[in-house]
């Protein structure tokens, strides 16, 4: 029994650290300030200054009151605060995943709130996609990834339980 515990306590540690290993960094946007009309319209461009944004990374949009995250996808919704298009999340704290290199923007779609400064812009890597056009080798490359990936879960999987049969 003492062995059987401590390999599950292993396995729990591996898996811990291994998440660890493959999640970025996760940014509270505004930090303490949160998600909010600011004071001044430089607040959130203040607040990305100096940070350096990565792949793996994640934002997490945190208010009280009413608020919102609408993410639009051009820089001319962005500076108009054209509040029809994207994704839009209600809930706080509203999550966002950095996943690829690229320009995100991120506005408050209640009142002026936008217009008053309530916005902000991440920009990761050098701020372009670079998403090559999709050709046969790269759908053969992306298929034989899936199924390396599919062979080490099945592989991992076995191999747990027959630690914990043990
Ligand atoms: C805007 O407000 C932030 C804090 O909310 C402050 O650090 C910054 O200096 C202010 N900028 C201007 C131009 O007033
Ligand atoms: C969100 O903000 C509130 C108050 O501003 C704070 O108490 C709470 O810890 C924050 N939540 C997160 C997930 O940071
Ligand atoms: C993202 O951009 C950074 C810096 O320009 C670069 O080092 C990295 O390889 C890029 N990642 C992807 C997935 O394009
Ligand atoms: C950003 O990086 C991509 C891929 O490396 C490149 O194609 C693009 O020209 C770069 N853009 C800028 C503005 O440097
Ligand atoms: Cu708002």
């Amino acid at each position: 029994m003492a062995i059987r515990i401590d390999r599950i306590v292993f396995l729990i540690i591996a898996v811990a650290l291994l998440e660890g290993a493959t999640s970025g960094t996760k940014y509270e946007v505004g930090d303490d300030y949160g998600w909010r009309v600011p004071e001044n319209r430089s607040h959130y461009e203040n607040w990305v200054r100096g940070k350096k944004f990565e792949v793996g990374d994640s934002l997490e949009f945190n208010w009280t009151d009413t608020h919102n995250v609408l993410e639009v996808t051009t820089k001319t919704e962005y500076d108009a605060c054209v509040k029809t298009n994207g994704i839009l999340k209600n809930i706080s704290p509203a999550t966002f995943d950095l996943t690829k290199n690229g320009t995100y923007y991120y506005i408050c779609t209640i009142a002026l709130h936008c217009d008053l400064g309530q916005k902000v812009t991440i920009v990761v890597g050098n701020g372009s996609s670079s998403s090559p056009p999709i050709s046969m080798s790269n759908n053969h490359a992306a298929l034989s990834a899936v199924l390396s990936t599919i062979t080490i879960v099945v592989a991992s999987l076995v191999h747990l339980c027959s630690l914990l049969l043990y």
